[in-house]
């Protein structure tokens, strides 16, 4: 099968607002890629493990302040250090699932007063580019009713709806977007079936760069 031909690994990211389903669909994703013996790495934007995560992890946390540009500069900074990692994995054949990635970055800052798109964008050009971005696609009303956005800065409704707005900007030819109110093993089968058509596509090419 398709799933465990050699050549390069994929590289796909899972975005939407929050409560959308963006975890539950990675973990499905992982797990049944797993279970066929594929080579599979989970990676979590923000990643909260390293010495910049943690910065990032106290500033949602409301723990401690920073300043807008500064942190939308360490959410880049985080992915940028991951990097060799991920292009490492990619050369060795593994499918490379994120669960966020420099989308989460511009549709958050630009959502900002004072903040546009196109500067929000400049940190993370030339970061590998997804071949694709699944979008889980919710309205906020619907988000909300999966239970109260939580305690940490940014899990307002009024902020969520201007964060889907700068989304729907930024959608692309690589996107697959997806209806998130389904059952969720409807969508979990929706996401395999693209999955190998990519594989198929993306065979000979070689990773692009995101933005450039
Ligand atoms: N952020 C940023 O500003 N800049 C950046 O560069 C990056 C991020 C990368 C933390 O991210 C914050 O950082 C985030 C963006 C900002 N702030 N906000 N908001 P995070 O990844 O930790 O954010 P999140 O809080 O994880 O989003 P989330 O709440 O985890 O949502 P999710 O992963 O999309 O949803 P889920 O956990 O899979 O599901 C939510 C609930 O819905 C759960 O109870 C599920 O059981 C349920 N669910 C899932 N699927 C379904 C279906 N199909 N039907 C019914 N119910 C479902
Ligand atoms: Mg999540």
């Amino acid at each position: 099968n398709a799933l465990t031909r050699r050549g390069r690994g994929l590289l796909v990211a899972f975005e939407g607002c929050d409560r959308s389903g963006k975890s539950t669909q990675c973990q499905m994703l992982v797990d049944y890629l797993k279970s066929t013996g594929r080579d599979v790495a989970h990676l979590c934007f923000p990643d909260r493990t390293t010495s910049i995560g943690k910065s990032i992890n106290s500033y949602l946390q409301g723990t401690t302040e920073l300043e807008d540009h500064a942190i939308h500069l360490l959410f880049s900074a985080n992915r940028w250090e991951a990097v060799p990692k991920i292009k490492e994995l990619i050369e060795k054949g593994t499918l490379v699932i994120m669960d966020r990635y420099a989308f989460s970055g511009v549709a958050f800052t630009a959502a900002k007063k004072g903040f546009d798109v196109k500067w929000c964008k400049n940190p993370d050009r030339g970061l590998p580019s997804p071949d694709v971005v699944f979008y889980l696609d919710i309205s906020i009303k619907d988000a909300e009713m999966r239970g109260q956005f939580g305690e940490e800065r940014y899990e307002k409704a009024e902020f969520q709806q201007r964060v889907a707005d700068i989304y729907k900007q930024l959608r692309s030819d690589d996107w697959k977007v997806l209806d998130a109110m389904r059952d969720k093993n409807d969508i979990h089968m929706e996401i395999r079936s693209t999955l190998l058509e990519m594989e198929e596509l993306c065979r000979d090419a070689p990773l692009k760069n995101l933005w450039t």
